[in-house]
């Protein structure tokens, strides 16, 4: 039998991992701001989260773990290529990223997507309870709302867009452009990491649409749906109480000393991906090393560049260039034993991550377009000692809020090498200075504050008690 929830999170993937242990193949919680801010939500209102399990074919049955019900959507491997790697991460991603890659728009990619998001809407509808609220995740999933409507008029629904939401020019490139519009305004709060995408969402439903709209709120076949940002934030006390424990700060001081205990390191952690920047931020490092600005080992970089989306090519090209790049960096200044660039790609434990963060002198998230950005804000939560230097671009999300950072235009490469010098070179008063105004922030704007400020916008009354 069914199990019907009022509360139901709808996204992409379901917050858990499947895993082998000594008894067989377990599911675990996987690590993520998201699960742990909805996670209170979830279990005081016995919610479901319905979303692929990762694996095709079919789906495993529902399940429970850690007072949350698992719903799993199947998807087939045609479908994983053309709904997920197609439509969403092949077209939907670089548009909505100021098309810093050009975004490649196909039928059947279209179809998949349609056909997946009527899925996922399908499984949100049986699993809901009369009346209940229904949050739906991200770019994967901008039909559904519309769908879920359809289907079950008397559902509370909100969206949320973790990606930046593009202006009207780039938008209307989009061949299905009014059903995907048409699909987010089926929610009643369509929320945005930005108060400039939600402007542009308003303004789009006026101009695609001849909506009528006042402030933030559009009317739309006799209902009122709200457009809001609500910028999303870090478990922040989570990475605090990480950053002091002892076993991390030993790791940190071993990290350095395996490094040649350089003066300065200078990290980047991003997912290997063309959005974020990677490439600029060697190039900067490299014309440093040039100029003679910086010397090795003086200064050391450590770039982590998690795998991600390895079956799009568009990703494949852009591992081809920056290992080529980090390969010119040590070929032109490293010396035997003493790489100037440590590169790695590779996933790594959030305690090893945290390590790296207590680690390194100067953090540089230079992405050319991002809907926020975590990194930055995990690393400056990180500094329990308030040292080190975050060099962020103007183009993250994170720029609006984390305003003491070195901020940079990352399309200017002397602005990025100039940022760069001047968190490296930072008196350590004004570093801390910096560090403890946007420690304050992230304390207070933490990911609980973001799922509570959604979900009470939406009218969820318990929000505001969880
Ligand atoms: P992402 O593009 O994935 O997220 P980001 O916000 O930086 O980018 O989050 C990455 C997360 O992965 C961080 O929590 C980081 O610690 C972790 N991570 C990175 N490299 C890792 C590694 N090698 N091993 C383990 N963990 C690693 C999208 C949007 C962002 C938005 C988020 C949340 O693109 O703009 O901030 O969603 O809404």
């Amino acid at each position: 039998m069914t199990v019907r929830s009022s509360f139901v999170v709808v996204a992409n993937r379901l917050p858990v991992d499947e895993v082998s242990t000594p008894e067989g193949r377990q599911w675990r919680r996987s690590p993520g701001g998201l699960v742990t801010a909805l996670h209170p939500v979830l279990a005081e209102h016995q919610g479901t989260w319905v979303g692929w399990a990762g694996g095709t074919g079919a789906a495993p049955e529902p399940f429970d773990l850690e007072g949350i019900r698992l719903h799993p959507v199947p998807l087939s491997a045609e479908e994983l290529e053309r709904y997920y790697e197609g439509q969403s991460n092949a077209t939907i991603w670089p548009l909505y990223h100021d098309a810093v890659e050009t975004p490649a728009y196909k039928r059947r990619w279209r179809e998949a997507y349609r056909l997946v998001n009527a899925r996922f809407a399908e499984a949100a509808a049986d699993v809901a309870a009369e009346g209940a609220t229904v949050w739906v995740q991200d770019y994967q999933l901008q039909l559904v709302p519309a769908m879920l409507r359809e289907l079950r008029p008397d559902l509370r629904i909100g969206f949320f867009l973790h990606i930046p939401f593009p202006p009207i020019e780039l938008f209307m490139q989009m061949p299905f452009r009014t059903e995907i519009l048409r699909g987010l305004l089926g929610a009643d709060l369509v929320g945005f990491q930005q108060r400039l995408a939600a402007q542009n969402f308003v303004r789009l439903a006026r101009h695609l649409l001849g909506l009528r709209y006042q402030g933030q709120m559009i009317q739309v076949d006799g209902r009122q749906v709200k457009a809001g940002a609500f910028p999303i934030s870090i478990d922040t006390k989570e990475m605090e109480r990480m950053a002091a424990d002892p076993t991390i700060q030993a790791r940190a001081k071993q990290i350095r000393e395996e490094l040649g205990n350089p003066r300065t390191i200078i990290l980047g952690v991003d997912r290997l991906d063309y959005t974020k920047g990677i490439e600029l931020r060697l190039k900067a490092f490299r014309e440093l090393l040039a100029d003679g600005k910086l010397t090795v080992p003086d200064a050391v970089m450590v770039q982590v560049a998690t795998p991600s989306r390895e079956r799009v090519e568009h990703y494949q090209a852009l591992r081809v260039k920056v290992e080529r790049e980090v390969g010119r960096i040590n070929g032109e200044f490293g010396r035997v034993g003493v790489p100037a660039v440590h590169y790695l790609h590779q996933s790594y434990s959030r305690s090893e991550l945290a390590a790296m963060y207590a680690a390194a002198d100067v953090m540089m998230v230079t992405p050319l377009r991002d809907g926020m950005n975590l990194v930055a804000k995990e690393y400056v939560a990180s500094r329990a000692d308030q040292g080190g230097a975050l060099v962020l671009s103007e183009f993250a999300g994170a720029a609006t809020e984390l305003r003491q950072a070195f901020l940079c235009n990352p399309h200017d490469p002397d602005a990025v090498k100039e940022a760069l010098l001047r968190a490296v070179h930072v008196e350590k008063p004004e570093a801390r200075r910096r560090m403890r105004i946007m420690q304050r922030h992230l304390r207070s704007h933490d990911v609980g504050h973001w799922a509570k400020s959604f979900l009470t916008e939406l009218g969820v009354p318990e929000a505001e008690a969880a």
